[in-house]
């Protein structure tokens, strides 16, 4: 292992100013009340308290899927579709897939604006499926 001056493990940058975050940031959160005071934290957070256990979430690259896996709660195998290659746009286009593959499940997309005008085009196989975006096949 690297070692840097004075024997320390990591750089004094990361030991002074990264370290204390880190350790901050491995708290869990358990509930809206819970989390810190950010803008985007408490939606986030929000969205375990109003999704079904077995709900799917879908997302894409962005800065916001930092705060999906954050603040989120995944409660069951199986809730999460996302790329293991980063690649934006898949969320939507996950979702469809993920309504069509379970009907009775609530299936819930996240994309940035970015992400979302990549694959927005996925809404026309949606409504070709039934699978509403919004849960409700019987309308
Ligand atoms: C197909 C693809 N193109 C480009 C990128 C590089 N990239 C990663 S995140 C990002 C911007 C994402 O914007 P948005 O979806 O609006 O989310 P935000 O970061 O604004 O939260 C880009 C261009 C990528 N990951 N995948």
């Amino acid at each position: 292992m690297r070692r840097w001056p004075g024997g320390r493990r990591s750089s004094p940058i990361h030991s002074a100013r990264v370290a204390p975050l880190c350790a901050r940031n491995t708290k869990t959160y358990t509930s809206v009340e819970s989390v810190p005071a950010d803008p985007l934290a408490g939606h986030f957070a929000h969205l375990a308290d109003v999704l079904p256990v077995d709900a799917i979430v879908t997302n894409g690259a962005g800065n916001y899927a930092g705060w999906l896996h954050r603040f989120y709660r995944f409660r069951a195998p199986g809730s999460q579709l996302a790329p293991t290659s980063g690649s934006m746009g898949y969320g939507p286009a996950a979702a469809v897939g993920a309504a069509a593959t379970h009907p009775a499940r609530e299936v819930f997309a996240i994309a940035g604006d970015g992400c979302f005008m990549m694959t927005c085009q996925e809404m026309a196989t949606a409504g070709a499926l039934r699978a509403a975006p919004d849960g409700d096949r019987d309308r």
